[in-house]
């Protein structure tokens, strides 16, 4: 069971604070405009945010999951666009921790730690949900490696943002999944590596998400993250923690969309009294209440399991995804219909997470994708 430990309840009251006083104000504008918020990501970087897993050594704060979920959730609550900014971060940021060298530690985690940002670079046009199916290759040439390929649906790559990019390669196409895919890191300015189509998305409109293309870009061999051939479980290593992220981004958004309801319906007046005075009303409001906390403590019990290596965190975690994403859509679509006609105006922050919540369904694995991975493990 779930115990919050003091510099855990720490960190989500500094969280909270910041995501309140920082992040609040320009959620609707910056959601608007589709504007990268890099004031607020630096600010992060500055009170350590954007190292909170990254050990001291390499410039970080060496907390752990949980903290980054409770973060995460924190951001969600008031700004889904700045909660995947952080999550996706935290994603690269611990494959890199976990897998690479004590050069690449100390290079990429320090900058990761000053907020220049991480990108996972997995997803194909023809490799969504079947991961493994993608296409990009790198082959040796030398002591180098040459890739080519496209990526898209891409976090936190857009024309001035990203930093550095694990990128997801075949070295023996034979193999595929077993052994014939290969993580790369590539940093921004490695020739051969450019930013393609940034996406005009429906919600998190304030994070980027754009194609990363490789036009044989060549990298040395200490590119080369873990073991040659080790690549995809190394991305479905991520993915399981990346994943805890997603679900925190969506329980966040279910926490936010709630308070908004019960403000609302506890000033709306519709004959003659508040609209919370209604038992119809005051159901919608159990129902939504009750998913949201599931969802808030299956995230952080996946969170927990992650932090202590435990065997079924992988599993945990696709759960926590897909219920919080799945909560996240109930929560937003009551509380809009809660605000009647105002929910669906930009007056309201209820029309921009509802926007936002529908992608917690998607990334980092669909719902269906995640009750692949659920039934595998429970079958198993
Ligand atoms: N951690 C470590 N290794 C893992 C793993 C995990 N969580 N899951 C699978 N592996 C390993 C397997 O053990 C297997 O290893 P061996 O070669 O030693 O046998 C290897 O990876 C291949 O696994 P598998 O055969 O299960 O691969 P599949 O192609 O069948 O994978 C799923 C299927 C659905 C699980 C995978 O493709 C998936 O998660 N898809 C969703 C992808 C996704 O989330 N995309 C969004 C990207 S970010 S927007």
């Amino acid at each position: 069971m779930f115990q919050m430990t003091d510099d855990q309840r720490d960190i989500q009251n500094l969280a909270r604070e910041f995501a309140e006083k920082e992040v609040a104000p320009i959620a609707a504008e910056i959601d608007v405009d589709g504007h990268f918020p890099q004031d607020t990501v630096d600010k992060l970087a500055d009170l350590g945010f954007m190292g909170l897993c990254v050990p001291e050594e390499y410039g970080g704060v060496g907390l752990d999951s949980v903290a980054e979920a409770l973060v995460v959730m924190e951001l969600a609550k008031v700004c889904a666009s700045t909660a995947v900014i952080c999550s996706l971060h935290y994603m690269v940021s611990d494959i890199i921790l976990e897998k690479g060298t004590e050069e690449q530690k100390e290079n990429y985690l320090s900058r990761a730690s000053e907020g220049k940002l991480g990108c996972f670079c997995l997803t194909e046009p023809g490799a969504g949900t079947d991961a493994g199916g993608l296409k990009t290759t790198a082959v040796k040439d030398g002591d180098s490696y040459i890739l080519n390929g496209t990526k898209c649906f891409i976090t936190n790559a857009g024309p001035e943002q990203g930093d550095h990019f694990v990128v997801f390669a075949l070295t023996d196409p034979e193999k595929k999944t077993h052994g014939g895919i290969t993580a790369f890191l590539v940093d921004r300015d490695n020739p051969g590596l450019s930013i393609g189509k940034t996406e005009d998305k429906l919600g998190i409109r304030a994070s980027k998400t754009s194609e990363v293309i490789l036009e044989d870009c060549r990298v040395s061999e200490d590119a080369i993250l873990g073991e040659i051939g080790e690549g995809f479980k190394i991305a479905m290593w991520g993915l399981d923690g990346g994943r805890i992220g997603i679900a925190a981004q969506a329980a966040g958004i279910a926490q936010g969309a709630l308070a908004e309801a019960v403000n609302y319906a506890n000033e709306r007046v519709q004959f003659g009294k508040p609209l919370s005075k209604n038992q119809g009303l005051q159901w919608y409001i159990a129902d939504m209440a009750t998913r949201t906390e599931a969802a808030r403590l299956l995230v952080l019990e996946a969170a927990q399991k992650r932090a202590d290596r435990d065997a079924d965190a992988g599993c945990t975690a696709a759960m926590a995804k897909l219920f919080a994403g799945e909560a996240a859509c109930y929560v937003t679509d009551l509380a809009l219909q809660i605000h009647g006609g105002y929910g669906f105006i930009k007056e309201y922050p209820i029309e921009r997470m509802y926007r936002d919540a529908r992608i917690t369904r998607i990334y980092e694995g669909t719902s269906e994708a995640q009750k692949m991975v659920i039934s595998r493990a429970v079958l198993r």
